[in-house]
């Protein structure tokens, strides 16, 4: 072998060197001479290995991506159905352990294996095939298809299965199984294989005139199993359709199909393209989780993950009989129509189509109030899957009420729904107008809605299509917003909320030169920053001071236990240790404004609450009056409340406890018996010493329960927000009660809510004629409409904070009337009360 170091083409040794042991040399680089010595080819032998080995390498990694990966085969699963005409369904097809099913589902094997191996991308991966189940019509049988196949041409398999058409089917084999449709989906293939192998099996058929009952394992005592696959096989007569309804629903949280989930399909099969809906977290008692079939047959799956920690659901479902009808000929001037089985969730399949004609003289328009045709992922430009299609326009998606009008004394109103996912539907009312004059004494909005004159260019879009807003000439106290014209009060410029849309309200906000915008954008002279006053109002001026170490306490800092301060916002139970000694996140002090149900619901009405959504929230009745006030639960025996609810007045001893009767976890004040309401007398009221009935400073007061209450999905505490908590201007919040519906008016039965707005403080207290104090704190609208009213003083007004709990940023005080215009609602400014309630709860 030839040492590649004599041969001079290798040689790395300086020439005039030869003979001698080489001692190593580095050259500098300066030393041109001897660099230039050298062969200068050896470079592209250089350059030849490395290329050569790379090849190499190149082909290897190849071979083995090629074996260990591309020819690695993949498991793939289908599921679907066939059809089959020339068989009549029989009993025996809904039990898998009779002969006749087995007979048929060997046949139908027989079929399916025949369709794929006549396939050149299907049949060499095909495993086999199982018959899940039969159904009437004639009879339609659901499969599953395993195959096997290299990853490389798993997608081709994928279409060539999903494009499969029935007719591929020999003639022979369709002489013994006459076929005339074929769907398939693919499939999870552990999810597939998990429920095959699965014990967790429940099959049900509904008996004519009963409710059958079905719940998950262990349910209501322990919480379903971790780690479950389980189905539940519903059937009716034929000639029926399948009513299911959802009594109770309580499962864990689910995000993107993680955690755990139930689902409903329309078929027997677990094809998403009939998937009806998933459900998971938790459900409100009153939410109408109810849902029909569209033919006599549904699934309802269930999978948990490792850690079930909840009590499960409880279904029940019977059958009906099937009717197609739906929408019709309508010639009254006025009705209401609705899509099948409002509220409940429509059935698939459906079309409805509605011919309404009004008459001769007149026009129809169409009032949606509810409208939910929501599929999460479709777009809702085109509305290619369920829709609402009026004068040739589509409607599809989560809509607000919005209108719809023809030019004609005719409207046709057609409803589809397609195969997969369904939706609670729509309500709507129909009505003829004149079409001289649609609103007679009001305001025709462009879509020939009707709003109150009043309501013309006030600065709120009454219309919902900013009509009502259009070419109005701005007063002295409004601005005018740039891209929509709409005149707006001027005292929304400047405070942080984009009230336009296209924030020209909060465009040139910025302070002259020599001076600081506070966080709540007030200017002040620079050299008033860390001063050591609060020159802003909100202490921004006077936070990360170089001089003020960064624990250096203040009133705007939060104080541990220990006295530590903390300079971050908020730092309470936000769920990260700022204080050394933890108290920040104490488990006691954090373990409030939780909401169980939390569930956005869509309830007839707009303003009722539902049923646990404001745990809180606190009924206080008078002997003799009823209920009389609102509070707020804070501990199992602590309520908050406005001090003028327990002043005597008219003889009367409001201030003595034993007058009153606390009901906590109440929804329906006619339903104060029901299992979920606990019943407390009062033990002890404390209201503010300075309260003074004259100006409403300091209206709050504290009360005891004479005994603790035991927290549950309809009883929970409110959060107690820090006196550095900051409620900003534009924030929107509820005011909850069960107060007077209108000014002077009666209270209401079922818990009220509204979604109000903080107020900038300023403007309130100018509406209000210089009459606010510190502790008080404005919410609600300008334009009036929505408010709190006599009945609710006492109550929260809750605020969803970024920690995703709820605190009490005020309690109802007063206010001049009701929803009046210029006259927003008046709260208890509970964090500038906050050592009153420390002093006196120990909260
Ligand atoms: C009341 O009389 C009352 N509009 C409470 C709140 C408001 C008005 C009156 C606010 O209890």
């Amino acid at each position: 072998m030839k040492d590649m170091d004599s041969n001079p083409r290798y040689s790395h040794r300086p020439q005039s060197m030869n003979g001698y042991e080489e001692a190593v040399e580095f050259l500098p680089a300066t030393d041109t001479k001897k660099v230039e010595k050298r062969d200068p080819r050896w470079k592209f032998v250089v350059i030849g290995v490395v290329i050569g080995a790379a090849v190499i390498s190149l082909a290897v990694g190849l071979l083995v991506w090629h074996f260990a990966y591309r020819m690695a085969r993949v498991p793939k699963v289908y599921t679907g159905s066939v059809r089959i005409n020339n068989y009549v369904f029989v009993d025996a097809y809904e039990n898998s352990s009779t002969p006749e099913f087995k007979q048929l589902a060997n046949k139908v094997k027989d079929m399916l294996g025949e369709l794929y191996r006549g396939q050149k991308d299907i049949g060499p991966h095909f495993t086999e095939s199982y018959v899940t189940a039969f159904s009437e019509g004639s009879v339609i049988a659901y499969y599953l298809s395993e195959f096997s196949v290299p990853s490389y041409k798993a997608e081709v398999l994928d279409n060539a299965v999903l494009n499969l058409k029935i007719q591929s089917v020999n003639l022979r084999m369709r002489q013994i199984l006459s076929v005339d449709s074929f769907e398939a989906y693919p499939l999870d293939a552990n999810l597939a294989r998990s429920f095959r192998n699965n014990s967790c099996s429940y099959f049900l058929h509904a008996k004519p005139g009963e409710v059958t009952k079905f719940s998950t394992p262990g349910f209501p005592n322990t919480p379903y199993p971790p780690n479950m696959r389980c189905q539940w096989t519903l059937r009716a007569d034929a000639g029926h359709v399948i009513r299911l309804h959802f009594k109770t629903f309580k499962m864990d949280i689910c995000k993107d199909l993680t955690g755990d989930y139930v689902k409903l399909y329309d078929s027997l099969s677990i094809a998403e393209n009939r998937r009806m809906m998933t459900l998971c977290g938790s459900y409100p008692p009153s939410y109408n989780l109810t849902f029909f079939s569209s033919q006599n047959v549904m699934l309802v799956t269930l999978v948990t993950d490792s850690k079930g920690r909840q009590p499960g659901f409880m279904a029940q479902f019977r059958q009906i009989p099937q009717t197609t009808l739906c929408g019709g000929i309508i010639r009254n001037s006025e009705g209401v129509i609705t899509s099948p089985f409002y509220p409940a969730h429509y059935q698939a399949n459906r079309e409805c189509i509605w011919d309404i004609q009004v008459p001769g003289d007149k026009y129809v328009k169409i009032r949606f109030n509810m409208f939910y045709l929501l599929e999460t992922g479709a777009s809702e430009n085109s509305c290619t899957k369920d829709f609402v299609e009026i004068n040739h326009q589509k409607y599809c998606g989560e809509k607000k009420p919005f209108v719809v009008s023809s030019n004609s004394n005719k409207m046709t109103v057609r409803f589809r729904s397609d195969q997969s996912v369904t939706d609670t539907g729509f309500t709507a009312d129909y009505l003829s107008y004149d079409s001289q004059n649609p609103c007679p004494d009001k305001f025709t909005c462009k879509d020939r809605r009707c709003i109150n004159m009043a309501q013309q260019c006030d600065g709120w879009n009454d219309c919902s299509d900013f009509s009502d807003e259009l070419n109005c000439n701005c007063s002295a106290s409004q601005f005018r917003c740039k891209n929509s014209q709409i005149c707006k009060p001027k005292f929304f410029l400047c405070d942080g909320v984009d009230d336009c849309g296209d924030r020209s309200d909060e465009k040139d906000c910025g302070c002259p030169d020599n001076n600081f915008q506070c966080t709540n954008k007030k200017c002040i002279p620079e050299a008033q920053k860390c001063d050591k006053t609060d020159n802003c109002g909100d202490g921004s001026d006077e936070i990360g001071c170089p001089e003020v170490p960064p624990n250096t306490c203040t009133k705007f800092t939060y104080k541990c236990k220990n006295n530590q301060c903390i300079t971050k916002t908020n730092p309470d139970c936000d769920g990260v240790q700022d204080c050394q000694d933890g108290s920040d996140e104490d488990t006691n002090m954090c373990n409030c404004g939780k909401r169980p149900y939390s569930r956005k619901t869509r309830i007839v009405g707009g303003v009722n609450a539902d049923v646990g959504e404001f745990p809180w929230q606190v009924s206080l009745h008078a002997r003799n009056d009823g209920h009389a006030c609102g509070a707020s639960l804070v501990s199992p025996t602590l309520l908050l409340s406005a001090a003028h609810c327990f002043q005597d007045l008219q003889g009367i001893r409001y201030s003595d406890p034993s007058l009153w009767t606390a009901y906590l976890g109440l929804h329906n004040q006619a339903q104060r018996t029901s299992q979920n309401v606990v019943q407390r007398s009062i033990k002890r009221i404390v209201a503010h010493k300075s309260f003074s009935d004259y100006t409403y400073d300091n209206d709050i007061a504290m009360l005891e329960l004479s005994s603790p209450v035991t927290y549950t999905d309809f009883i929970q505490p409110i959060c107690i927000p820090d006196s550095t908590r900051t409620f900003p201007v534009g924030k929107s919040l509820w005011v909850t009660g069960w107060g007077a519906l209108i000014e002077g008016g009666t209270g209401a039965s079922v818990l009220q809510k509204a979604d109000i707005r903080i107020i900038n403080y300023n403007e309130c207290n100018q509406l209000l004629e210089n009459q606010l104090t510190e502790r008080m704190i404005c919410a609600g609208f300008v334009s009036g409409g929505i408010d709190a009213c006599q009945g609710d003083s006492g109550g929260p007004l809750s605020s969803l904070e970024s920690n995703n709990k709820m605190y009490l940023a005020g309690v109802v005080s007063w206010g001049d009337g009701c929803a009046r215009r210029n006259k927003p609602g008046i709260y208890t400014n509970v964090t500038a009360m906050r050592d009153w309630i420390k002093v006196n709860t120990g909260l």
